[in-house]
């Protein structure tokens, strides 16, 4: 009677396996594999998979080019843009109160008064006033939602986002700020919402984010993403399907979305006016109170945790991939080229696992049995792919040790199992089951009751 009730516990078990597999969060690809009971035995599923989308502006190096442009040294006055003779405004780098230094744009904001970086005034007009924001990550990382810059003073009158995919080795345009896009880049000015699914490559200019101190209550610069994204997903973003499906099959539209580095090229500060008050150049600076990214690290669908270690981010490979995006298969797991996972078929994607160079027969058999002889083919456990469950220790990759309590190629067998009575017998010893695996076989039960119940009374679901 046992026997049956155990293969009932596994085939449930899979089936419990199999509709989490189906129904995943949406969206996240948050699980790279998992472990199924087949027809073959215990086996691993695999899936595409990709780490959270978080705040990045934690992982960054932020440069300010040129290096001594930030104010404070030595220590200046600043005026209203709105009001020149409202000059109350100090940096003084020396002083901790009253200096301005670039961290100061990723602090926690929400405190009164905001904390911002501040360049030196416009000293040298008409030179124009140039400075370069860079933000380096040192790992490809896909953005996923609006980069928003905030500005402290008014907006700048001209400004270009630029992006790099290669560490900083060369620069492309993401979107070009003016007030007068024309006059500034030759170039027409657009909005977001001009663009179409055809065009959502094109750089644009907009004047959207440029105009004066009028508007002095908006303060933000934004590069819009998520409008880019709702081009296929729908304004909601309730379509994430069919954007997936885009970046999976158009390398061009998910490089669009990918760098490395992020630069802020400011090119003119605001002016208020036609006119530029040359008695009174303090009044022109620019100063940027936070700059937000969101995104997530490019592990190329095989990974879903990032790790900051050392100064870095590093996908945590699975798929027998290694490298910092994922980017190459492990040592002795070449047997095919390797390739990213895909996104499709939705919901659950394609892993594309790297395979080993030469598979060896598949393990199944007793582990007892395996001899020395057979070394080299028999890999039953590592500490990867091959767990052993349930505390079990992996020994020479040859076999694991369990504990105690359980029993099984992985370990994944409660001992009682096997033993005369059963593991609900009064001789089994419940000490055999640790909390884990009881309350694991409860959830089951209460599985199995769930899905009896469901399979009764269907027209409910
Ligand atoms: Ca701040």
């Amino acid at each position: 009677m046992r026997f049956p009730l155990v293969l009932t516990l596994q085939a449930l078990w899979a089936s419990v396996c199999q509709t989490m597999q189906h129904y995943p969060a949406w969206g996240h690809y948050d699980v790279c594999k998992s472990q199924v009971y087949t027809d073959e035995g215990l086996t691993w599923d695999y899936m595409a998979c990709q780490p959270e989308a978080m705040d990045m502006t934690k992982y960054l190096k932020v440069t300010v080019d040129p290096p001594n442009i930030t104010c404070g040294d030595p220590p200046e006055t600043y005026c209203a843009l709105e009001n020149p003779y409202m000059c109350n405004n100090e940096c003084d780098a020396e002083n901790e109160d009253l200096a301005h230094p670039p961290e100061l744009m990723f602090d926690f904001e929400g405190r009164n008064p905001t904390t911002f970086w501040q360049s030196s005034s416009w000293k040298k007009y008409p030179k124009a006033l140039l400075v370069n924001i860079t933000l380096s990550w040192s790992k490809t990382i896909e953005l996923t939602d609006d980069i928003v810059v905030t500005f402290e003073s008014g907006r700048p009158e001209q400004m270009v986002l630029e992006k790099s995919l290669d560490y900083g080795k060369t620069w492309q345009p993401y979107q070009f700020y003016a007030t007068d896009c024309l006059d500034a880049f030759t170039m027409d000015a657009k909005t977001v919402q001009d663009l179409t699914q055809h065009t959502l490559l094109d750089i644009i200019c907009t004047e959207e984010y440029s105009r004066g101190y009028v508007w002095k209550y908006d303060k933000t610069v934004r590069f819009e993403i998520k409008d880019r994204f709702a081009l296929f997903a729908g304004p909601r973003l309730h379509n994430m399907a069919s954007l997936y499906g885009q970046l999976d099959t158009t390398k061009n539209l998910r490089d669009f979305f990918t760098i490395t580095d992020l630069r802020v090229r400011l090119l003119r500060p605001a002016t208020g006016a036609t006119m530029v008050d040359e008695n009174n150049l303090s009044r022109y600076f620019y100063a940027i109170s936070d700059i937000k990214v969101q995104g997530r690290c490019k592990c190329n669908l095989h990974a879903n945790s990032c790790v900051f270690d050392k100064e870095t981010l590093n996908c945590e490979c699975e798929h027998n991939t290694t490298g910092p995006d994922c980017g190459r298969c492990k040592r002795n797991y070449q047997g095919r080229t390797w390739s990213a996972g895909s996104y499709l078929p939705i919901p659950k994607g394609t892993a594309n696992t790297c395979i080993p160079n030469s598979i060896g027969p598949v393990i199944r058999q007793n582990v007892s049995s395996l001899g020395v002889a057979n070394r080299n083919q028999a890999r039953v456990c590592d500490n990867e792919l091959l767990r052993c469950q349930n505390g079990g220790v992996c020994l020479n990759n040859l076999r694991c040790q369990c504990t105690a309590a359980f029993t099984g190629l992985l370990c994944e067998k409660p001992r009682c199992e096997s033993e005369l009575g059963g593991c609900g017998g009064p001789d089994s010893g419940q000490a055999a089951l640790s909390s884990t695996p009881l309350s694991t076989l409860l959830l089951l039960l209460l599985g199995s009751t769930l899905l009896r119940e469901a399979s009764y009374r269907p027209a409910l679901l």
